[in-house]
């Protein structure tokens, strides 16, 4: 009787869950193998191994927004050009500038990056005390495991997530300066411009638009922050770039630096969806970072996330 009783509670908590089921994002977990239930959708853990490498061996696309670092000291006429640039930036620690906001990278790994609960990956940057530029950072998973990211983005929330001032969703486009040594002009989806200025005492090359940009103008979406940036001299000589509390990278923050250096540690379990629900991702695949403020500083410009690098922070190398 206890027994029937026992099995009968157990089919209606499985009833339950499979009601709930629907309202979450679930991917099975199914370690380095063919995925048992037999059908051919959600992602598949790639295991660390032997020859696995902590930090990202891959950058998928590099498209900043326009910037004063933008095609300086370097030429790419093509999107995989721009890719092999920014991966050898990263493999040697330099920054790779994601210009003003909605500039992004996209990299991969050797393996799929374990959600622990705590830290599970790191982004490298090149803040400091009153220089913070955060960035965005989305993760995703291999759905449909062709080695692509061509799935879903999550953004992992932050200290800004969900308050005033903070918009999903916004769009930039930029317009393709007409001759060199212009700014770069800009409208949003929000009724706003401005530009993204040429700096010609600090910054000499013809165009901070991309040059494997082709067309006259192009769109970058993203979750924008409150800009916080303040001249503190009162004469433009002195801007400050304060730092935002946690969940951004290029930020100075007191919370998630653990090391106290430029790099700011992130967790897989503060995955959101587009409606800012949590998501369960047990590892994942892929990482963007995106330039997260829309504004600029004076004589030093646009401001615009770094990235130097990214790595698991729990494989040995890196403990
Ligand atoms: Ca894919
Ligand atoms: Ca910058
Ligand atoms: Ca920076």
């Amino acid at each position: 009787m206890q027994r029937i009783l026992l099995i009968t509670l157990a089919a209606l908590v499985c009833l339950t869950c499979g009601c709930n089921k629907d309202d979450e994002v679930t991917t099975p977990v199914n370690p380095g193998g063919d995925d048992p239930s037999g059908d051919d959708t959600g992602a598949v853990q790639r295991l660390i191994t032997a020859s696995s490498t902590a930090s990202c061996n891959e950058v998928f696309y590099f498209l900043p927004a326009p910037g004063q670092f933008v095609n300086e000291r370097y030429n790419a006429a093509t999107m995989e050009e721009a890719c092999a640039y920014a991966m050898e930036r990263l493999e040697t620690g330099q920054y790779v500038s994601l210009g003003a906001f909605g500039g992004y990278l996209v990299a991969g790994f050797d393996h799929s990056i374990v959600n622990t609960g705590g830290y599970d990956f790191a982004v490298v940057g090149n803040a400091f005390e009153g220089s913070s530029e955060p960035g965005i950072v989305w993760v995703m998973q291999d759905e449909n495991r062709n080695g692509k990211p061509d799935d879903t983005w999550y953004e992992l929330a932050g200290s800004e997530t969900g308050k005033e001032g903070t918009i999903q969703d916004y769009a930039v486009t930029y317009y393709r300066p007409e001759a060199a040594g212009q700014s770069v002009r800009w409208t949003d989806n929000k009724g706003g411009e401005g530009s993204v200025d040429y700096l010609a005492a600090y910054h000499k090359q013809d165009y901070y638009y991309p040059a494997w940009v082709t067309g006259n103008s192009y769109t970058l979406r993203g979750t924008r922050l409150e800009a916080r940036n303040y001249d503190q001299s009162g004469n433009g000589t002195n801007w400050i770039q304060p730092a935002y509390d946690w969940g951004y990278a290029d930020n100075f923050s007191a919370v998630d630096r653990l090391k106290n250096d430029k790099t700011n540690y992130f967790k897989i379990s503060n995955a959101v969806d587009a409606d800012l629900k949590p998501v369960n991702l047990p590892f994942i695949d892929f990482v963007k970072v995106q330039t997260a403020l829309c504004t600029k500083s004076g004589w030093l410009g646009e401001n615009s996330t770094e990235v130097c690098g990214m790595f698991d922070c729990n494989m040995p190398d890196n403990e």
